[in-house]
């Protein structure tokens, strides 16, 4: 099996293909020479996204023209310091390693790009507006003008939902949950994240948020309400044209159930307030932040519904 960390990502099978590094290429060993580094700093800088490197089998190689480039930036007289707390600001630079690492299929390398940006400031809800959602919005561009592959993108996602996975606990908060808000992807809508990512906001926020994820039925939409307590909003999520088209039946079977707070739809096929209204929905915005504020004002307007809620359970 060949694993590229670069655009031409192949796969080739290990039949085929003997591991050893390409012309012109050397293993992390001469490459920490030529650095005058130690072995596992350059290890390092190549799973953190640094520096680019191919695995071939199960061992690393490295471009010349890579390290000479890496020493030339390095070598550079580094910006007068700034009052600005470290991090801050920089997120551009991890969202390039964030690609790198992700597009290689390397989860491990792509979380610790994460941790790196969390101990120079960044916060988790940062990393999934500032990083992650950055990182496959371009990916889904570089596959949409034809310079990544559909398995690139693929390859991508599978890092991209682990990592989602491992973000999530540090949403939970204790005690009390404020309200109830639903989420769910429209019907024939397969993508999965912005609402796991949304949810995960809106739970850092002290909210109880359910979600429905990928390609909701209207009947899951309206039997969820139902079930539940406390509900202050319905958000709808749609990434495709196709899908953008079915939010109006989701939104017509929420209100079917006699749910009279809000319902907002977004996602990057619903572009503004004008398109979510004329599909039916109350609001729209544009990025979790967003969501959030319209969340907060839909709670504080239910307030009184919640106070003679039924029992929670939480
Ligand atoms: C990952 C991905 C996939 C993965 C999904 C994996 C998974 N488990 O989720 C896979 C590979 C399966 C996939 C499949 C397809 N995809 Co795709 N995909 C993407 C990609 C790269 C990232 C999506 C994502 O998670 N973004 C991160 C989230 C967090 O960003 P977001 O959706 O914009 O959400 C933010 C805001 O919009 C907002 N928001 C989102 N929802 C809501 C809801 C409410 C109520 C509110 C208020 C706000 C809000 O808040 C979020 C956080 O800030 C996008 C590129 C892009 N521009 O997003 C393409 C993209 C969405 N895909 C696209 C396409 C065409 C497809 C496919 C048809 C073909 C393909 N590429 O394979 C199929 C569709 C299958 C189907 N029936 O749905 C197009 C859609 C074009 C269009 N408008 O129709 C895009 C835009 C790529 C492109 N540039 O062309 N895809």
């Amino acid at each position: 099996m060949v694993r590229s960390s670069t655009r031409s990502n192949q796969f080739v099978s290990v039949a085929t293909v003997r591991p050893r590094a390409s012309k012109g290429a050397v293993g992390l060993r001469d490459a920490a020479e030529m650095l005058g580094v130690h072995y596992m700093t350059v290890y390092r800088y190549v799973r953190t996204g640094r520096l680019d490197a191919t695995l071939v089998g199960d061992v690393w190689s490295v471009q010349r023209s890579t390290i000479q480039e890496f020493e030339r930036i390095r070598a550079r007289p580094s910006a007068p310091q700034t009052t600005r707390p470290r991090g801050v600001g920089d997120h551009a630079k991890f969202v390039s390693r964030l690609q790198k690492r992700m597009l290689a299929g390397d989860e491990v390398g792509a979380w610790q790009v994460i941790e790196s940006a969390m101990a120079s400031g960044s916060t988790p809800s940062d990393v999934y507006l500032k990083l992650l959602t950055p990182a496959l919005v371009e990916i889904g561009e570089r596959w949409h003008d034809g310079t990544l592959t559909i398995a690139d993108e693929h390859i991508a996602s599978a890092v991209a939902g682990r990592l989602i996975g491992r973000l999530g606990p540090r949403f939970a908060t204790r005690g009390h949950r404020r309200a109830t808000v639903i989420l769910g992807s429209a019907p024939g809508d397969r993508h999965a994240f912005p609402t796991a990512i949304l949810a995960d906001l809106l739970r850092g926020q002290g909210f109880h948020a359910i979600d429905l994820g990928p390609d909701t039925p209207e009947a899951m939409f309206a039997r969820t309400i139902h079930n539940a307590t406390k509900l202050c909003a319905v958000a709808i999520s749609a990434s495709t044209k196709e899908s953008a088209a079915q939010v109006r039946s989701v939104v017509a079977a929420v209100r079917g159930t006699g749910f009279d707070g809000m319902v907002a739809a977004g996602g990057s096929a619903i572009d503004s307030r004008l398109a979510a209204r004329r599909r039916g929905a109350d609001d729209w915005a544009n990025d979790g932040a967003g969501l959030i504020a319209l969340v907060e004002t839909a709670a504080g307007r239910s307030g009184a519904r919640a106070v003679n809620a039924v029992t929670s359970t939480w």
